[in-house]
């Protein structure tokens, strides 16, 4: 209750942050994407993780103007990048479970981009395979109002949850991020190994791209190249980064 109350107050507070974590093409080390990361710096209660706010925020019907800020400051903050020039990337934006059943989702995005003038192509949302499996009928219906609209979607911890993979062909997305867990052990783990492997090849299957979440050593980037992944996020690379220390990071390996 004393978080529901503090973040009833963080979003007018500006207690609410959006930091970026950069996601690069497996083979030739290319920034392709950025994902959107909620912070929350609470003055008495310093660093809440979204991990543990997230959750309260859902219950309390607090998610909703938060999700919607998120996404709004990450379409703003992309179109702001393009116009300076940098290079195109896609800006991935987590959706929460409550997000993606409202209805006016697909209509919300829509305005967003259009408000903030940044075209679909770069945006990508990202819903766990929990949301999206919640109820599959409704999630396919969504999803297809979202690709209407040119918008793309991500599975996000997919491995994870109870994964009907009968709904993988129905449902309009575009990408699979491959579960952090399975990418940590992938040195030394033959299961972990023969589990990314079996991902990566269902993708290539069904005509999906794949990332890898949570790549921090090279050997993991190694066995991931060679399965085939396209694209890979983690502090192998980069730490989500502040859109300041973004830039910075863009510029140092231009
Ligand atoms: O960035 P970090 O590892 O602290 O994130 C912890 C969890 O919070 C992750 O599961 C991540 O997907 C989730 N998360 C981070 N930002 C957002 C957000 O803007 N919206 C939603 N729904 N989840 C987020
Ligand atoms: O569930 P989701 O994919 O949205 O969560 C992303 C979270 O994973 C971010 O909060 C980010 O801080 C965290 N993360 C990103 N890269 C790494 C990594 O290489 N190692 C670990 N342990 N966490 C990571
Ligand atoms: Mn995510
Ligand atoms: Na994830």
């Amino acid at each position: 209750l004393q978080i529901i109350n503090a973040l009833r107050h963080a979003l007018e507070n500006h207690e609410l942050s959006v930091h970026y974590q950069p996601q690069f093409d497996a083979r030739d080390g290319c920034i392709v994407g950025a994902e959107a990361l909620l912070r929350w710096q609470h003055p008495a209660l310093g660093a809440v993780s979204p991990a543990e706010f997230i959750p309260a925020a859902e219950e309390s019907g607090l998610m909703l103007p938060i999700g919607e800020w998120v996404l709004r400051q990450a379409v703003r903050q992309m179109k702001a990048w393009l116009d300076q020039g940098m290079q195109p990337f896609v800006m991935a934006v987590n959706l929460s479970a409550t997000q993606f059943r409202h209805p006016d989702l697909p209509q919300l995005v829509a305005s967003i981009l259009q408000q903030e003038q940044l075209a679909p192509e770069y945006l990508e949302l990202e819903l766990t395979e929990g949301a999206a499996m919640h109820d599959p009928p409704a999630a396919i219906a969504v999803m297809d109002r979202l690709h209407e609209r040119g918008v793309r979607m991500a599975i996000d911890d997919f491995g994870i949850a109870y994964s009907s993979l009968s709904y993988l062909k129905k449902f309009k997305i575009y990408k699979l991020k491959i579960d952090q867990s399975f990418v940590h052990d992938i040195g030394s783990d033959p299961e972990d190994r023969a589990i990314v492997a079996a991902i990566i090849n269902l993708a290539r299957g069904l005509g999906l791209r794949t990332i890898a979440e949570g790549v921090e050593h090279p050997a993991q980037l190694e066995y991931l190249r060679a399965q085939g992944c396209d694209e890979i996020q983690g502090f192998y690379y980069s730490r989500p980064l502040t859109a300041a220390q973004f830039e910075a990071f863009v510029l140092e390996r231009e």
